[in-house]
Parts: structure tokens; C-alpha cells; sequence
């Protein structure tokens, strides 16, 4: 049977690369994007989309009779940096809007869900090298709060009700096709863009911040690997760890300087630290490897590579 896809937050950072992907995959018409504003050229013009509010149950649910959607990426949320300002606002979007395509798929009004979680479920108690799957998980963030509300729920939803959610702890995301918003791990992505056009950069976190961090394209990989792979072999219905490379501002800086030689980098941080410094520097995602046959393909100069080369066409 055709099946038919709705991606919540289609125009944020993962949204717009997932929904490309997918209609590619499956076909245009099969991938109905949404979000609460209008996104990319690409995206608007390559297969439906609507308006829509994810905290919205009775908007979200008139969508998923309209287009008969079965499976939902759920990829709207509140970042960590912003989330610190408006806790309220992270709390209601991030925790509603899961709550809405939980209980819709516990009405049989969906069969997947795919919702992102974060290495943000992680706090200053947690090993910060090689952090295992399983570990003391004590976020001090607002976003890190929500998310890890958010892993908790989503297995009690498996166990109790049978819902088929699966997600991933995504580190920080590295692309050029679409810019991130209020996160901390965001400086991965300016980096570049200032690189190219101002030939320096200030970066709000200091220069021996490691932190782990994935390109776009291994992130997408990862999701679709995941939510194809076969009910019974997804051990995990919390989130899995995922893991491709670990670097801080100097070393991303020296890569940069591999292709800019010119390039410089100065260090001012702000409040962004302190989130930074309650994260892992590591991951280990031995679980994803065995579970769904996880294996990254992009390290820290593949990347760099990659995206000087996108963002100068
Ligand atoms: C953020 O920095 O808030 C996100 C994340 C690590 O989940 N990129």
C-alpha cells in the first residue's frame, strides 16, 4: 500500500533536507510538508504543503484525514538557546505538539511517528566522554528538560499503548541548505558562512568547547535507516545515541583554515556556555550500530569540504 508522510516544522534546519529526501524517496505528492510559515523555494514548490500548528490537535488531525498520512516526522521545536528565554513557550510547543501525534496515534489516527530528541537530554552529572545510552541523565536546560520528558513519554506511549515512535539524540547538525535557529551548537553552521564572507568569525563558545556533532546528510541517513528498519529490531523506544565526530571551535577552525588560510577565529562567549559545558563531548552509539547497522560517513573535514564548497556556488 502507498503511504502517505506529514512532516511537522518542514522549514526548520532538518525539515527542509528530511522533506526533500523523502520526496525524492517516495514521490512528491506522498510528502506533505507543514510548519507555521512558508519555507525554501525548493520546498514550496516541490509538493504540498500547509499552514499548520503542531500544538493545534483538531488543525493536526483535519490534515492527517485530508492527505490519509500514516507516518509523521515531528521535527518542530524550541531550541536550546532560545528555549533559556521563553521556558514557557519551549515547554507548551515542545511538549504539546508531541503530545498531539501521541495521542492521535493512540486513536490508530497514525502508525509511525518519528520525533527528535536530543544529546541535550544529558546534563553536568553525565559522563561526558563516550556517553553511553544508558547513563544519569540530568539536563539543566529548559530544552534538555523537554526533551528528556519527551524520550520518557514516548516510551510510556510505546509499552502502554503499542505506538510505533522511534527517535534519535541528534548532536549538533551541520548543513548549508537551510540555517538553524537557537541552538547552541549553531556556531558549527555561522562558522562557515562568516568564513566565506567576512574571512573571521566570534564565536560564542570557547575555543576548547568539544562538543558532538553530525553533517546533515549521515543525520537524514540515520532517520530514514531508522524508520525503515523492522519494528522488533528497534531495542530502544526512548531515543537511541548517535555519533559521527566530536570537535570544538579551534579545531573547526583549523579545518576551515585547511581552504581559508586567512581565516580567523576570536572567542567571546555568552550564555551559550554554560549549556555547552552541561553536554557530553562524546557519544557512544554502540546501540544504533548493532540495533539498526548505524555507521557515519562524514568526519570533521568531509564536512568542512562539503560545505565551503555548497555555500561559495
Ligand atoms: C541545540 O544546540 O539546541 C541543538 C541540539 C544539540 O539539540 N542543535
Amino acid at each position: 500500500m502507498e503511504k502517505y508522510i506529514l512532516i511537522i516544522g518542514a522549514c526548520g534546519q532538518i525539515g527542509t533536507e528530511l522533506t526533500l529526501t523523502l520526496r525524492e524517496r517516495f514521490g512528491n505528492e506522498h510528502v506533505v510538508a507543514s510548519d507555521i510559515r512558508e519555507g525554501s523555494e525548493s520546498l514550496m514548490n516541490s509538493g504540498p504543503f500547509e499552514i499548520l500548528d503542531a500544538t493545534n490537535y483538531d488543525a493536526l488531525e483535519e490534515v492527517l484525514a485530508y492527505y490519509e498520512i500514516s507516518e509523521v516526522y515531528l521535527m518542530a521545536a524550541m531550541l536550546s538557546a532560545t528555549a533559556e528565554k521563553f521556558p514557557m513557550r519551549a515547554w507548551n510547543l515542545n511538549m504539546n505538539s508531541l503530545f498531539n501525534v501521541l495521542n492521535l496515534a493512540k486513536e490508530k489516527k497514525i502508525d509511525t511517528i518519528f520525533w527528535p530528541s536530543s544529546i541535550a537530554v544529558f546534563g553536568p552529572n553525565t559522563p561526558k566522554e563516550n556517553t553511553p545510552q544508558n547513563t544519569i541523565m540530568e539536563p539543566s536546560t529548559v530544552y534538555g528538560i523537554s526533551k528528556q520528558s519527551g524520550e520518557r513519554w514516548c516510551e510510556y506511549y510505546y509499552n502502554k499503548f503499542g505506538v510505533d515512535v522511534r527517535s534519535i539524540r541528534y548532536p549538533g547538525l551541520i548543513s548549508w541548505k537551510t540555517m538553524p535557529g537557537g541552538g547552541t551548537t549553531d556556531y558549527a553552521v555561522e562558522i562557515y558562512h562568516k568564513a566565506l564572507n567576512q574571512g573571521s568569525y566570534t564565536c560564542f563558545l570557547k575555543e576548547d568547547t568539544s562538543l558532538p556533532m553530525m553533517f546533515m546528510d549521515d543525520a537524514i541517513k540515520a532517520t530514514l535507516q531508522l524508520m525503515e528498519a523492522e519494528s522488533e529490531s528497534i531495542k530502544v523506544r526512548s531515543a537511541y545515541n548517535l555519533s559521527s565526530m566530536s570537535f570544538n571551535p579551534s579545531e573547526i577552525a583549523k579545518s576551515i583554515q585547511n581552504h581559508i588560510p586567512d581565516f580567523k577565529i576570536a572567542y567571546d562567549p555568552d550564555f551559550r556556555q554554560a549549556i555547552a559545558d552541561s553536554w557530553p563531548s562524546s557519544i557512544d552509539d554502540s546501540e544504533a550500530q548493532k540495533d539498526w547497522n548505524w555507521k557515519p560517513e562524514f568526519d570533521l573535514d568531509r564536512t568542512t569540504e562539503t560545505m565551503l564548497e555548497n555555500l561559495k556556488s
